[in-house]
């Protein structure tokens, strides 16, 4: 990571990809576990840039071009990523390190729709126990938060592919997928047929993270422009981020995470990250938001002793 690198922090204070309320109070909660201290204790410039919030109330069921009832929320997430959209798209024009806190993980729709502005092959790690490969046929729940990888890489609902940018954002080969656990059966065959560099738990448990982890950037590092991480806390165990809106077992460890993102540190590589799926209402005394903190530390230098 350059060292020099100015951190904007902008909060996508957003719940509309998923039912449970709260997990727009996530960026506020990483906020109270101190991040900007802690990042900015490592030697980081960091600028907080606020929370995104959009004005919904206005034109609140009136969207016209929905034509698909199972896109939950469908125009408060695609006017709430066009305004996040935006704000990526500054604040990398300003110089910055972008840091979305989240807010449920339909914000990558936004956070990738800005940085393609910047990045003709962006490269993106996704660190999640699940795929968010779904389409509006594939998905079980109809909720946007499963969807967002997909429709980045161009795959489902139109006006949400071409948001703030026509087309695909990112392609299938540039993508990572690590700590899946739960996929979906559309979602599996959506890999297959792209190809798409996938470690499951299963892979890591055999391999190893610091292996998968330097895979992962073996595959990513000569072709992509920039390296996006996008890490939804439920890619750790439940047991170490209990403040999330659908943990699955058998996660990540803590300390595997804080390896992974060592590794990631002493790339130089990752140019921005989302933070995501912290929801304080379901947590056990902030403790996701605290590890959140952590797990940001270590992508910006802290190493264990
Ligand atoms: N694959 C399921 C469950 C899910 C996806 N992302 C989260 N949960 N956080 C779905 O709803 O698409
Ligand atoms: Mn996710
Ligand atoms: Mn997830």
């Amino acid at each position: 990571m350059n060292q020099n690198q100015n951190i904007h922090i902008i909060g996508a204070a957003t719940a509309f990809g998923q039912p449970r309320l709260g997990v727009d109070l996530g960026p506020d909660a990483i906020r109270y576990a101190g991040i900007v201290q802690k990042l900015k204790g490592l030697g980081m410039s960091v600028v907080d840039r606020g929370n995104i919030r959009g004005d919904f109330d206005i034109e609140a069921g009136q969207e016209t071009d929905l034509r698909d009832d199972n896109l939950l929320n469908y125009g408060a997430v695609k006017r709430f990523n066009t305004a996040l959209a935006a704000e990526v798209d500054g604040s990398v024009v300003n110089g910055g390190f972008p840091l979305i806190l989240g807010g449920d993980h339909s914000l990558a729709i936004g956070s990738l729709a800005g940085l393609r502005k910047h990045y003709d092959n962006l490269g993106v790690i996704w660190y999640d126990a699940h795929g968010d490969l779904n389409d509006s046929r594939t998905s079980p729940t109809g909720n946007i938060h499963g969807m967002p990888l997909g429709i980045s890489c161009g795959f489902g609902d139109q006006a949400l592919v071409d948001l703030y940018q026509e087309g695909q954002k990112v392609r299938p080969e540039n993508v990572v997928l690590i700590g899946m656990r739960d996929l979906d059966e559309g979602e599996k065959a959506y890999i297959k047929e792209n190809g798409i560099l996938t470690f499951t738990m299963m892979d890591i448990r055999m391999k190893g993270i610091k292996a998968v982890m330097q895979e992962a950037m073996e595959h990513l590092s000569d072709k992509c422009d920039g390296i996006h991480l996008s890490l939804d806390v439920d890619g750790l165990d439940p047991l170490e981020t209990p403040g999330t809106g659908t943990p699955v077992a058998g996660g990540l460890s803590l300390s595997e995470t804080q390896l992974a993102m060592q590794i990631l540190n002493e790339s130089g590589r990752i140019t921005s990250m989302d933070l995501v799926e912290v929801n304080p209402l379901l947590d056990d005394k902030n403790m996701t938001a605290e590890k959140a903190v952590e797990i940001a530390a270590c992508l910006f230098g802290k190493k264990q002793l």
